[in-house]
């Protein structure tokens, strides 16, 4: 099974979109893993946004993802799977992101942008690593 690192952000917490965000997940036919409700402090992540740290729009991003709770997320599939939630999810800036998608349908700016999944398999382990130790992968 393949699987990925989902994040449903402070604001998708606050404005009650995680359970539309699940749903999606499921629907297409993903499995939940694992789920942990959890208020991210500015250590972890360092650790999970680690190619982030010296890019200009660090301080809002960890400032924006450590304000409320987030819910952390396993979802699995088949080959492809971190793909296709990352597809599911919509471009990284909403106010370009396709309609359909979670970002589209749902956000307007770039760093409100409600959801987090992994950028290929190997960040996907590493990312579940961070959250998730118990779930780690051998090796
Ligand atoms: P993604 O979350 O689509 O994988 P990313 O890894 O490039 O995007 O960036 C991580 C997060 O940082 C992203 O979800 C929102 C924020 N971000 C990215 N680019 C940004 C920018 N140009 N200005 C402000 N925030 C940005
Ligand atoms: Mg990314």
């Amino acid at each position: 099974m393949e699987r990925t690192l989902v994040i449903c952000k402070p604001d998708a917490v606050e404005r009650g979109l995680v359970g539309e965000i699940i749903g999606r997940f499921e629907c297409k036919g993903l499995r939940i893993l694992a789920a942990e409700v959890l208020h991210l402090d500015l250590e972890i992540l360092g650790r999970h946004y680690a190619e982030h740290v010296d890019r200009p729009f660090y301080d809002d991003l960890v400032a924006f993802m450590s304000r409320s709770p987030a819910v952390l997320l396993v979802v699995g599939g088949p080959e492809g799977t971190v793909a296709m939630v990352r597809s599911l999810m919509g471009a990284t800036d909403p106010g370009q992101a396709a309609p359909g998608t979670i970002r589209g349908d749902f956000g307007l700016e770039v760093t409100e942008n409600l959801v987090h999944g992994s950028d290929g398999t190997g960040s996907a382990e590493r990312e579940i690593a961070v959250f998730f130790p118990a779930l780690a992968s051998a090796g």
